[in-house]
């Protein structure tokens, strides 16, 4: 029979690795997961925002109703803020980057997160996530966190995952021992382990892309799309079609089941530091990879907060399979 354990639970036993830890890790994560039970149960009233009040109106509770990403990023602000574990903290949503409050204790870990990704699938009950990502402090001049401690490589990512608020609300996170997946009880108001060691399939049989991209896409690109959709059952395929716009979504349906998703460049849409570097150190440790077809995200050096940059995640012999169509390509052209 399959134990019963709260992800509390699991956080402490990690921590228990580390016979010097201090708990602020700890107390971190479980004031994140408090922010992620109060967003979950406002997305899970997302369909009755017509019936109590649109955005921007009073509601008939006396409330104003805001929209849920901004709504997000003001919890995780609020529950994380005043947790006395940060120095600083970076949003998606937000230009620079966010001080902690006045008066708030400063502690030594740095927050990065994505409060309401693939938000535009709200009104269709699609699902959509909280990406977040920690590093430790490395400025030592003052006790605020500054820009930084933000731009640091993901490969020095101290932890980090996401929340998925689908069908059931989960929680994937890595600390660099393992990806594991917890899913809320709302009747507890506890995340129970759901998915222990995750580890993704080293070959899958998804593609995930935005096909109505492909004028802009590169030789490499197209050419790997038309592989995957060759009709070669000695190789596996043709590979399913799987896109959903939200990237959290994408990603935890390949990380379960196998497969690749893809933003390919030249420049990419999607974040280095809320997207692909926290979701580039939980599929790594799941076994995957990611990539922007020539580099490692994680050892990519974040020069600004929003860089944007292709991403190319999932089973790892499919990524390292798209790096050959990729340089092939790039080879060819310059020949
Ligand atoms: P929104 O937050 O605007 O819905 O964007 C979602 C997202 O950043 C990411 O979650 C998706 O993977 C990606 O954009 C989808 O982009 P396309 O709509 O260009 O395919």
């Amino acid at each position: 029979m399959s134990k019963i354990r709260t992800v509390q639970q699991h956080i402490l036993d990690e921590e228990r690795l580390y016979p010097g830890a201090s708990g602020d890790f700890t107390a971190l994560l479980t004031s994140l997961i408090v922010a992620a039970k109060i967003i979950s149960r406002e997305v899970n009233k997302a369909g009755l925002v017509k019936i109590l009040g649109e955005t921007g109106n009073v509601n008939v509770h006396g409330e104003t109703v805001q929209k849920l990403d901004e709504f997000a990023q003001q919890t995780i602000y609020r529950a994380m803020g005043h947790s006395g574990h940060l120095c600083v903290m970076a949003s998606e949503e937000s230009e620079n980057i966010i001080p902690i409050p006045d008066g708030g204790k400063r502690g030594k870990y740095v927050l990065m997160f994505d409060p309401l990704d693939g938000s535009s699938n709200i009104d269709v009950n699609a699902s959509i996530g909280t990406i977040f990502s920690i590093h430790r402090k490395i400025t030592k001049d003052t006790i605020d966190g500054s820009l930084q401690d933000c731009l640091q490589q993901g490969c020095n990512q101290v932890a980090a995952g996401y929340f998925i608020y689908g069908s059931s609300t989960v929680m994937v996170y890595t600390t660099g021992h393992g990806v594991h997946g917890f899913t809320l009880d709302p009747s507890l108001g506890e995340f129970l382990l759901s998915h222990e060691n995750i580890k993704t399939p080293t070959r899958g049989k998804i593609y995930s892309i935005n096909e109505g991209n492909v004028s802009q896409w590169d030789h490499g690109t197209r050419a790997y799309i038309d592989y995957v959709k060759e009709d070669r059952k000695d190789r596996g395929h043709p590979y399913s079609l799987r896109y959903i716009g939200s990237l959290v979504a994408d990603f935890h349906r390949n990380l379960l089941k196998g497969g690749i998703f893809l933003y390919p460049g030249p420049k990419g849409k999607l974040r280095l530091l809320y997207e692909a570097a926290p979701l580039a150190m939980v599929v790594e440790q799941a076994g995957g990879a990611a990539s922007t077809g020539t580099e490692r995200i994680l050892d990519l050096q974040p020069t600004s907060l929003h860089q944007k940059v292709p991403l190319i995640i999932g089973s790892r012999d499919d990524v390292a399979e798209y790096g050959k169509f990729y340089k092939d390509a790039l080879v060819m052209a310059a020949d």
